[in-house]
This record gives structure tokens, sequence and C-alpha cells, in this order.
């Protein structure tokens, strides 16, 4: 059916209300049960004003086509009904004409759809942007890098199945015509602890799987491995090996034809699976007790074999890697000693040099893409932002990472509200409307108790991994306990308010999230914030002959003196979060809000309580709120006009004069108080929308009767 012009036609041609700024009587029931009516259709996308909310159909819906990109290329957003394309094409000409930087900041929960999200974005600027050889080039480039990087940085958890475990922000950047020309990618806090070790259900890295299952035999036997998950130790403890939603094989190919298309040597890519290779063969490495003569502890390793092939694939001696892997270096008293390891403290070891490998590897990928896709500084004019990175997470056992992922959810809904508020702001300074004060829940109360310098939990956790002394994950805890008990969203059994709470352990805190509770196990917290490598083992992997790992292990250079410490995790984290909130400020924002319908991955099922949990974290009433308490409906002159000029007999058929005062004609006819609208420069705003559905009314009886009218005329011919 075709669909046609004006703003509220849409909304007659759709189940529910596809602006929910319209809704009446707005309430959380009625919100919800709208989403749920046209989920139920198939219509997963609802608009808060410009703002996307999308329900996860966990099927394939026929929304992607050509032919649907076709419609919605150069539309007006509401002409239409709801879709990532229009809020993707509106910030794309925003930024091809007007000049304006744009970005696209994606949220919701684990497995909500943001990833998706992300690529239906690309797609869409891919096939609405210029033609040409070397735009093609970079386009596929640019899309290339999915795969490529979701296979290194993404993994089957329990809540999805090809969940991000790394935060993504792509700049695509474009020449003046609107032709993109190349991109940056800035990547987050890989969530590299899965390298060592996975939840029950859940697997590493995809890439691990797709190597042992997609690579021919010859060639994995060349990097010493062999087929099947289940021989390797990082890999086979978590009971899950093959996930039904992946096909391992095929992504393979797609991540090495990816990796082609965007620019990988052939030996680049060689040596990467050698790293893969090695982190595998270094898990297998076990090691058994010994007592020294001297009554010390000391440990071997017991599969030699291991180590060997290791050293084979790396180019460095067994004396030197089997050497680090069960002895560490240390100065006493201005002596060099070396000390043998326990075999807690060896696997430890071997556990944080696979970590290392796998993460600093990722880190070398992102820069190898980024060298490909750069563009010179001369064509650059114009840059559009996605941003796609782990959403808010509560596993049975939460521990740092989630932590983390959590505090960045924190700062995207700060900045959601923020934003959502000042452009509301904006846009009433700009028309010469008066601004209303609104009041909304304001989480940065939170943000501050993670984040404050010297005072916030991550500034704790700091002092706490710096400090000399007798140190611990207790000590850490002990001291948020003194320093946060009076914290309104800071929960542990040592608070007075909390002390009779069962429900929390002794070894853990929780925090009152804008998402909800969580509860964090201390244990692993000052060793993730710390990330530190033995130096014999950065040392080791310097001497390799292996080029890429010279590159990797910069620290480990014999020469270099230096001891300083690494910025920790924490705080590295931190940085970059404050850089990309930067960023996206100086950016007009657009949003999507991605919604998990059911918590088992099926497709035409919507549980109205988890719904309901994510609409109200999501803050999307309150989002409803700000868009309907001053003017909830706006809409340019000449359009409203067009719409609505049978409402009035003086603009009726045809105004002459000026837009704004036929504007003005057909609400004076309409009786209503002037408080309930506002005229600015360009557009005309409406306090209630019940005023429109009245209108709507009105201008459908106003049609029936003309049709009626011209009936009765044609009969009277007749
Ligand atoms: P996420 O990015 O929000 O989670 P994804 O985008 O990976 O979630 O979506 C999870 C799964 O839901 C996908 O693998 C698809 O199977 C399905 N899905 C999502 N969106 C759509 C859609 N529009 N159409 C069809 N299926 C969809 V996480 O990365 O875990 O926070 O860290
Ligand atoms: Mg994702």
């Amino acid at each position: 059916m075709a669909l046609h012009q004006g703003t509220l036609q849409i909304f007659e041609n759709n189940v529910g209300v596809s602006d929910a700024v319209l809704l009446d009587p707005l309430t959380e029931d009625k919100f919800l049960e709208n989403l749920q009516q046209r989920f139920l259709h198939q219509q997963i996308y609802t608009y808060i004003g410009n703002v996307v909310v999308s329900v996860n159909p966990y099927e394939k819906l026929p929304l992607y086509t050509h032919g649907v990109i076709e419609e919605y290329r150069s539309r007006n957003i509401y002409e239409l009904p709801p879709h990532i394309y229009a809020i993707t094409d509106d910030a794309y000409r925003s930024m091809r004409d007007k000049n304006m930087d744009q970005c696209i900041i994606i949220s919701g929960e684990s497995g909500a759809g943001k990833t998706e999200a992300s690529k239906v974005i690309m797609q869409y600027v891919a096939e609405v942007s210029g033609k040409g050889k070397d735009i093609d080039k970079v386009k596929e480039q640019l899309l290339q890098s999915n795969p490529v990087l979701e296979a290194f940085g993404n993994a089957k958890t329990t809540r999805n199945d090809n969940s991000s475990r790394f935060g993504k922000y792509m700049d695509i950047e474009f020449d003046f015509k609107g032709d993109p020309v190349g991109g940056v990618i800035s990547n987050y806090l890989l969530e590299k602890s899965r390298v060592a070790s996975q939840s029950q259900g859940e697997r590493s890295f995809h890439i691990f799987y797709q190597l042992l299952s997609g690579m021919d035999e010859e060639s994995l036997k060349e990097l010493k491995l062999v087929p099947g998950a289940e021989n390797y130790a990082l890999l086979n403890k978590s009971g899950c090996v093959e996930v039904e939603t992946r096909n391992d094989v095929e992504d393979f190919n797609a991540v090495k034809t990816g990796m082609e298309i965007i620019g990988f040597q052939k030996e680049e890519v060689h040596m990467l699976f050698q790293l893969l290779a090695t982190i595998l063969k270094l898990g297998n490495v076990q090691f058994s007790e010994r007592t020294n003569a001297d009554g010390t502890d000391g440990c071997d390793v017991v599969n030699i074999a291991e180590v060997q092939d290791v050293c084979t694939l790396l180019g460095c001696s067994l004396e030197t890697l089997a050497g680090a892997l069960m002895q560490r270096t240390v100065a006493v008293r201005g002596d060099v000693v070396r000390t043998d390891l326990s075999v807690g403290d060896a696997m430890y070891a071997r556990d944080a040099l696979c970590k290392a490998i796998y993460s600093r590897m990722f880190t070398w990928l992102i820069q190898k893409i980024n060298n490909s896709i750069k563009v010179q500084e001369e064509t650059r004019t114009k840059v559009m932002g996605v941003l796609d990175i782990y959403g808010f997470e509560v596993f049975e056992t939460n521990s740092f990472e989630q932590f983390i992922i959590n505090y960045c959810n924190e700062k995207l809904q700060q900045i959601f509200i923020e934003l959502t508020l000042k452009e509301e702001q904006d846009e009433y300074v700009k028309e010469g409307i008066e601004w209303i004060h609104v009041d909304y829940f304001n989480n940065s109360v939170i943000c501050d108790l993670i984040e404050k310098n010297n005072l916030g939990i991550l500034a704790l956790l700091d002092e706490e991994c710096l400090r000399p002394g007798n140190t611990s994950d207790q000590t850490f805890l002990e001291k948020l306990d003194e320093r946060c008990a009076k914290h309104p969203h800071y929960e542990s059994r040592k608070c007075k308010k909390n002390q009779s709470d069962k429900s929390l352990p002794h070894d853990a805190f929780r925090l009152r999230h804008y998402a909800g509770n969580v509860l964090y196990k201390v244990s692993g917290f000052l060793d993730k914030n710390n990330d530190l490598l033995f130096r014999d083992l950065s040392q080791a992997m310097h001497q390799c002959s292996h080029p890429m790992l010279m590159e990797l292990f910069p620290e480990g250079r014999p020469t270099e003196k230096s001891l300083k410490r690494p910025a920790t995790a924490g705080s590295q984290f931190k940085i970059s979060v404050t850089e990309l909130m930067k960023n996206l400020s100086s950016k007009n924002p657009n949003y999507i809000r991605c919604i998990k319908p059911n918590d088992f991955k099926k497709a035409r099922d919507i549980d109205m309580e988890i719904v309901r949990h994510q609409v109200r974290y999501l803050g999307l009433m309150e989002n409803i709120r700000v868009r309907r308490a001053g003017y909830a409906f706006r809409q340019v002159y000449p359009q409203f006009l067009f719409r609505y000029k049978m409402l009035a007999p003086e603009t009726w058929p045809r105004w002459a004069g000026e837009a704004k005062e036929g504007v003005q004609k057909i609400l004076e006819e309409q009786n209503i108080s002037k408080e309930e609208y506002a005229f600015g420069k360009t557009k005309i705003f409406i306090r209630n929308p019940r005023l429109l559905f009245d209108m709507e009314e009105r201008r459908r009886e106003r049609m029936h009767s003309l049709a009626t009218l011209i009936r009765a005329t044609w009969l009277g011919w007749k």
C-alpha cells in the first residue's frame, strides 16, 4: 500500500500509536500495551518524539529490504511508520545538508538488539550514499569490519548468543557530498577475563571456535592444533562448545573474507592465528607441585610438549618461556633474584599471559582496521558516530567486568537525560518559546558514587591497588563500607542500614543502579583493576621472533627501565568513558532505545513484566513526560496548514497568505484557549496531544462530509 504524505496519516495505517507522545491517557500501562500491541503485529519500532524504541523481534522480519530503504530515503521522519531508517535518514541528511556532526546512541540491556541496530544503520547509510569505485571500497571495508570485530570481540553469554564483550564507537566520516570516505573505531575495555574462563553455558570469544571448526586440518596442524574445541582447557570447562544459532564454519570464512577486504596481509592473518593457537596451547599447560630443598614451594610444567609447541609458534627458546612460566624475577635490596612460583601463582601467570596476548591482539586488530579505513585529513568534513556498547548486565555472579559495564550504561543514561533535556531546551530557545522546567530523576548521584575523584568507588579501588602493604579484595570492601555506608545507592552487610538483610553476603556490595540493583562480588576486583603481568612474561614475549608479539609487548624491551605502573583498568576506562561522553555531547544526538521482549530469545513472545522493567530503567516514561511537559507536539507551519486547512473557512480550499497566519486562523476557529499552543519562529507548538486528536476527529468528519457532498453532487449530475 502506498503510504501518504502527512504527519498523522501514519497513525491511521498503524496498529496502536506510532508516537507514544500522543498516547492518551499517558500511563505506563497504556504505553506498555501500545508496545505490546504493535510488537504482536510485527511493528517493533515506536517513537517517543524522535527517539526510536525498538523491541527485539527475535526473527527475521521483512523490514530491511532494498525496497523499504527506497521508501524511507529522503522522507520526513513522521511520514512513514517508525523505523531506524527514518532517524538514520534524518541524521544523515542533517549531517549532509546542515553540516551538523551526528551521533546515534544505541542503548538497552544485553540481548536487546543494539548490535543489530548498529548494522541496520550502517546498511542504510551504505545504500543511500553515493556510489563509485573508491566510495564502494570504503563502504565495503566499513561493513566488513563487523564480522571481523564480532568474531574477536563477541561471545555467547547466557543472555545473548552474540553478546558484544567490548564497547564500540564508530565514526563514519563523509566528504562534503555526503559520501563515506572512511572511519575511526574506538573500543572500550574488552572483557578479557573470558579468555581464561567462562560461566557455565557460556563460551569464549567466537573466533576460537571458528578457527577450530572452520580451518582445514592441514593448516591447523601447522598451528600445532587439532580440530575440536573440546580439546582445549580454555574452551571445554563451561559446558558449551556449539551454539545452535551460530555457524562457526561459515562465520570463519566470513572473517577471512572480511580481513582480506579490509586489507590484512596474508602474513598478518597468519600471525593472528598463531597467537590464537598460542593462547589455546598455553591454556593446556599444567603445573605440578615441587618442594625445593630449602622448603619453599615451586612447580614444574607437566606437559612440556605444549610449551615447546608454543615456542615453535612464537620463535622463542624453551628455556626462556618455561622459565618465565615457572619463576619470577624480583629485586631484593638491589639484587636480582629468581624465585619459584607456586602452582597457583604459575597458573595465575599463565592465564594472565593468555589474557594479555588476546586483549593486545584485539587492540592491534582495531588499529589495523583503523589504518585501512583512515581518511585523508582534507577529504573529511562531517561525521556520523554510532555507539554500540555492552548493555546493562545482571548475572548470577557479577564481578569487576559487570561493574565497569554497568558504570558505562549509567553514564549513557546520564548523557541521555542531559541531552534530551538540553535538546528540548535548545529547540525552545531557537523557536523563541519560553522553557518550562521539568523534574526528572537524575542518575548523576550514582555516577558520582562510582567515579568521583578521590571519593568514588573507582578511586577507592585504585587506592587499595596502589597502597603498599597487605591489601586484598576484602580490605577494599572494608574501605567501601567505611566511606560509602551512608550513600543511598550503596548497600553492604556491614552498613548499619543493611545489617538484617540476609540477601547480602559478606563478600559483596550492592549498588542501586538506575536500571536495577546489582550485587557485586568483590573477589578479583583488585587483580582485574591492577591488570599486571609479571615482567618475566612480557620480556619473554618481547624476545620472541614473532614480529607481532614484539610490538604487542613493548614493556618487555630489556632496555625498558621504567617500572612505571601502567594506569589501572578502572581509571583507564573512566578516562575513555569521559572522552566518549565529551565526544557524544559535541554532536547532535539521535537515540535508539532497545528492549528485550523475553528472556528466552523467543519470537512473538512478549513478557510485559520484563518489558516494564526496561521501560522504567530506560526512563522512557520520563522521556515522554519531558516531551509533553512543555509542548508535546510541534510541526512546521506549512505541513500543519496542509493537513488541517479544511477546518477553517478562511484556509479552505486555498490559503494564499503566510503559512503561520493560516495556522493561526485554523486554531482560532477551533475555539481553543491560547495557552494551549505557542507560535515558534518556524513551527507551531501544541501543549496537549488531546487537541490534535480532536482536530483529527474533526478532520475525519469533514473529509467524510466532503466525500458525501461530492458523491451527492455527482449522483445529482447523473
Ligand atoms: P545487544 O547487542 O543489544 O546485546 P544483539 O543486537 O546482539 O543484542 O541482538 C541479540 C540477538 O537478537 C541477535 O543475535 C538476533 O538474533 C536478535 N535480533 C536483534 N535485533 C533483531 C532484529 N532487528 N531483527 C531480528 N533479530 C534481531 V549485548 O551485545 O549482549 O548488550 O553485550
Ligand atoms: Mg551487542
